[in-house]
């Protein structure tokens, strides 16, 4: 653990906004070794062991082998033979997930999770209430992580969020950066664009195909052009390049659930909408992939599956009902897993793993759907749904006991 300098910067010149961003360094692999230390100097992964499965994450020892976060474990293994490969424990990890939000609610009721390992908190009031300035904060937050958790976190502190993430990455593992407002301009106009919320390798490759390197190459690009490219996604691109991001630090998900129905011409009985089931599963599952890959390009975590409902009308307008948490699915929740930070994986896993979700799905929406006309005495309807219902992060996270694995494990 480094030892922390008190800082030289005027705390007295207090900016308008202060994020800090939270990451923590190999999260899940840090837990594992700091419970078992023999294993510190050694590369480790976090992942399954089944020739399907893959890597959740390394240790910073495995990394210098090319081990990374979503490999296949098989892959790991000939890159470094000697890795030790541990099966996830999320309860763990949830434990000292917990710690940590205990302690960032000292600084601030402001806390954007996301995901077990990473939040923005917006410190500006703390930081006038009391004086300090961000890098004083962020201080004090890695120290006080480390007292509780014996974990190391890395920190990124800017006036604005994209930055404050950029930052995070810069002196990891257990690094602080703080890119102050003067110094944005000179930090971003050499940034290789890749660094970019949302620029996973599909874009990378179309940017630096139409010329884009640096977001100084993009912030003199021609915004027409990269709206014709990218559409609504290549203004935020080029704004991104010139310092502009309104982003706020957003306490509570948005959405909490997405559904796909169908009103049909004529009322269907059990028999027709059983045949209308699989083409309704494969339109939301496509929509629902969309949505996580538009908040991904959003810099944003990805939504956490909690659990699948039906639904149906009849004739006579009533409605109902049926919802399943997501925990009495391992099944479909294991396959959902294998989506996890989909810019990682490549073409022909995405395929198969969205045809293994699809197989998946389609049974449960079926048993759902015929369990729902068995209790109302198979009705005919007039109209069907179905869809998911999403974990809300910050509601979780503020309630941590009783939530299941599946709100950020899932993808
Ligand atoms: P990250 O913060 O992306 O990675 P990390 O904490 O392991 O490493 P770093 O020091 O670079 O921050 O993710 C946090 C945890 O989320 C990670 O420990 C395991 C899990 N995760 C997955 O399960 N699958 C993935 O593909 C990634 C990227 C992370
Ligand atoms: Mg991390």
């Amino acid at each position: 653990m480094d030892s922390f300098e008190p800082t030289h910067s005027n705390p007295k010149a207090h900016p308008e906004k202060l994020i800090i961003h939270i990451d923590m360094d190999c999260f899940y692999a840090a837990v594992e070794m700091r419970d078992r230390p023999e294993l510190k100097h050694r590369p480790i992964a976090i992942g399954g062991k089944s020739p399907r499965s893959v890597l959740c994450t390394a240790n910073y020892p495995a990394r210098k082998f090319g081990v990374r976060a979503a490999i296949p474990t098989s892959m790991a293994l000939k890159l470094c033979p000697e890795l030790i490969v541990i099966a996830p424990d999320f309860k763990k990890y949830k434990q000292a997930s917990q710690e940590i939000h205990q302690i960032f609610k000292m600084f601030t009721r402001s806390i954007q999770p996301l995901s077990l390992d990473e939040a923005y908190l917006d410190v500006t009031q703390f930081a006038k209430m009391h004086d300090q300035s961000g890098l004083q904060i962020a201080t004090l937050i890695k120290e006080l992580i480390f007292k509780r958790t014996h974990l190391t976190a890395s920190a990124g502190i800017s006036s604005k969020k994209y930055l404050a993430k950029i930052a995070s990455d810069w002196k990891k593992p257990n690094g602080i950066y703080e890119i102050k407002d003067h110094q944005i301009a000179e930090f971003l106009a050499p940034l290789d664009i890749k660094y970019l919320p949302g620029v996973g390798p599909v874009t990378l490759n179309k940017l630096n195909q139409l010329g884009h390197k640096t977001c100084s190459d993009l912030a003199q690009s021609d915004p027409l052009e990269l709206v014709l490219q990218f559409g609504k996604y290549g203004k935020r691109l080029y704004e991104l390049a010139r310092e502009i991001d309104e982003g706020q630090v957003k306490t509570s998900s948005e959405a909490k659930s997405l559904s796909i129905e169908n009103t049909f011409k004529q009322d269907l009985n059990l028999e027709q909408l059983l045949l209308e089931i699989p083409e309704i599963t494969k339109e939301f599952f496509y929509r629902f992939v969309s949505s996580q890959k538009k908040r991904q390009k959003r810099g944003k975590s990805p939504y956490g599956p909690k659990a699948l409902f039906v639904k149906i009308k009849l004739p006579n307008h009533q409605k109902k009902s049926l919802e399943r948490s997501l925990m009495e699915q391992p099944e479909l929740a294991h396959a959902l897993s294998n989506l996890q930070y989909i810019d990682n994986i490549t073409k022909e896993n995405i395929e198969k793993s969205y045809q293994d979700i699809l197989e998946v799905l389609e049974p449960i929406f079926y048993k759902f759907t015929r369990e729902l006309f068995l209790r109302f005495g198979n009705p005919k309807i007039r109209l069907f749904g179905l869809g998911m219902r999403y974990h809300d992060n910050k509601k979780e996270l503020d309630q941590m006991g009783h939530f299941d694995q599946l709100s950020f494990d899932c993808f």
